[in-house]
């Protein structure tokens, strides 16, 4: 299977527009040791022809533009996105619909809740729907009885897909925001029938779960929420009062942060963090925190990384 990377910051991206942390002010400076990066989305492909767009950021514009394997090739009007999967609701992973409105009818793989969040509080099922034909929503049947589905996607045969039931939150917009329910996010396994290798991908990871666990513990390669540093990121560089706990985000540092979680995987797998907020000092490949990451044998996902398992 082939992935590439299309976004890998966290809502807002980095820079982020309004914001004038150290950061931010450098990577606009354009200093040499951090790199901008869009919002977070990958493409999934069997045969490098077609892709699974995973998450719709409103970044997709920008992100089509930087990938040939995405753009037209075939008929007058046509795409490399085949079809597109949500593993959540959240604004930076799917307002980028709007972007593909030409595009449609496009089917789009999301559970009922998330479907529910886009039917009501951010209605861009319905909205789309006057635009030839809309979204055509193919259901993962992720719910309170039934924490993980396997299922096959019409664009990438031969691989095998298996979605995770994670805690993390649902969107501000939505009723379940801080009560979220089974279906608010999702963690996707994803194996190749043929070549036996697996991804597993979750860029918005709130709490580590023992099922969870063993779908890290499986995979060859993981790329999972680097969001945050510290859970108390937010309030320390007085941006924002949210705790990464609050937003859903689990933290790498601390006791029972997901640096520690990654280190008991096997040694062979591929460790990468993806969706990084501005605020996390890993961004500066100089910084402290990159060389402990280094020591543990973590990468920071860019805009543009291409993997083949
Ligand atoms: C900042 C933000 C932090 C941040 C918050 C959230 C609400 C969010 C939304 C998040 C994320 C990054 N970039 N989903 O101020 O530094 O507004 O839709 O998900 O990726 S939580
Ligand atoms: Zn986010
Ligand atoms: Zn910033």
């Amino acid at each position: 299977m082939q992935i590439i990377v299309l976004g890998a910051g966290a809502g807002g991206g980095f820079p982020q527009w309004n914001c004038n942390c150290p950061h931010c002010r450098a990577v606009r400076r354009g200093s040499g040791e951090l790199t901008p990066r869009t919002q977070s989305s990958i493409a999934i492909s069997a045969d490098g022809e077609r892709w699974l767009l995973c998450n719709a950021s409103p970044d997709i514009r920008a992100q089509i533009a930087a990938t040939p394997e995405l753009q037209p090739r075939h008929g007058v009007r046509d795409s490399g996105i085949a079809e597109v999967l949500l593993v959540d609701a959240q604004i930076d992973h799917v307002s980028g619909l709007l972007s593909l409105r030409e595009g449609c009818p496009l089917d789009v793989w999301c559970t009922p809740s998330v479907h529910r969040d886009l039917s009501t509080g951010f209605p861009l099922f319905p909205m789309l729907g006057h635009w030839q034909g809309g979204l055509h929503w193919r259901p993962i049947e992720l719910d309170e009885a039934h924490p993980e589905t396997t299922f096959r996607v019409p664009s990438c045969p031969g691989l095998v897909f298996t979605a995770v039931a994670l805690h993390s939150n649902a969107p501000p917009y939505s009723p379940r925001r801080g009560w979220p329910s089974t279906g608010d996010n999702l963690g996707l396994f994803i194996e190749d029938g043929v070549s036996g290798t697996s991804l597993f991908y979750a860029p918005g990871l709130g709490e580590m779960t023992p099922g969870v666990h063993d779908y890290l513990a499986r995979a060859d390669c993981v790329l999972v929420d680097g969001t945050l540093w510290h859970d108390d990121e937010l309030p320390r560089l007085g941006v924002g009062r949210a705790t990464g706990a609050e937003m859903g985000h689990l933290a790498l540092a601390g006791e029972h942060g997901l640096i520690r979680e990654l280190d008991a995987l096997p040694a062979t797998t591929r460790r990468i963090l993806i969706h990084i907020n501005n605020t996390n000092p890993i961004l500066d490949a100089a910084s402290a925190e990159r060389a402990v990451l280094d020591g543990h044998g973590i990468e920071v996902a860019v805009d543009g990384l291409r993997l083949t398992l």
